[in-house]
């Protein structure tokens, strides 16, 4: 245990908030992984009907459940209120699949600490996104268009799941959007808050296991419905 100490780092002023659905035969060592290097991770198993929740527990993060499953918006919502009952200044929304490394939230906090930001996002066309499909990467991009132009932000990468931000931030951005859509409430709310932001380079890996149960195509398509809905009632 003390030498394991010694070769681990030990972040204690920033949260890992791990939205998790049906991660079972991955959790473990994403959630271990990231503990090796940030004393606070909490996890929110948003009702997962495999073994999620029992393979959680054996990271030594902090679990939360939801009974039943609610949608990732509503997950990071959740995760995000309770961490702000932690001792950090810095909260960061990281996805269960492996998708997101720990090496670049290092990094944004870095950035967060040198030159002091509301929200700090990734950004996979900043950085790389290993063998992302071609057809994936045509629409993230017309994502980041749409996007763009309903928020008025200049974003490279509006769908990125990777955010590192301040406990301001983690006070109000209060998301009502409890599915998908909740990451174009995030960058809206950038907008609408004036949260200062600035966009770092990260790398999304796109593995068999992330892909197969990853979004499908269609929810894109929801997304915009909903975004253009949103701003027709907004007026
Ligand atoms: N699919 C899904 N994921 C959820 C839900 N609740 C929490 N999550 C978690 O939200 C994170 C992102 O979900 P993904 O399905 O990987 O979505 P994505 O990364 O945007 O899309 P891919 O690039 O296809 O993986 C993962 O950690 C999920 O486990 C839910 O209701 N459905
Ligand atoms: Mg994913």
């Amino acid at each position: 245990m003390y030498f394991d100490r010694l070769l681990t780092m030990s972040v204690t002023d920033t949260v890992l908030i791990v939205p998790a659905f049906n991660e079972g035969s991955v959790i473990t060592s994403t959630l271990s992984e990231a503990r090796r290097v940030f004393d606070y991770v909490v996890c929110v198993d948003d009702g997962s009907s495999d073994d999620t929740y029992e393979n959680a527990q054996a990271s030594g993060a902090i679990i939360l459940r939801h009974v039943v499953n609610l949608g990732q918006g509503a997950a990071l919502q959740t995760g995000i209120e309770y961490a702000q009952r932690l001792p950090v200044s810095y909260f960061v929304s990281f996805d269960a699949d492996g998708q997101h490394s720990c090496d670049d939230v290092l990094a944004m906090r870095q950035s967060m600490i040198d030159d002091p930001v509301d929200v700090v996002l990734g950004s996979r066309f900043l950085g790389t996104s290993q063998s992302i499909p071609k057809a994936r990467r045509i629409l993230l991009r017309a994502a980041v268009l749409f996007s763009n132009l309903t928020s008025g932000l200049k974003l490279t990468d509006a769908h990125n799941g990777l955010r590192l931000f301040n406990r301001h931030v983690a006070q109000t951005i209060c998301l009502q959007d409890i599915g998908y859509r909740h990451a174009s409430e995030f960058t809206e709310k950038i907008a609408k808050n004036q949260y200062t932001y600035r966009e770092l380079p990260v790398t999304i890996r796109y593995s068999d296991y992330s892909l197969a149960k990853g979004q499908s195509a269609l929810n894109a398509v929801n997304i915009v419905a909903d975004t253009l809905t949103a701003k027709v009632l907004q007026r």
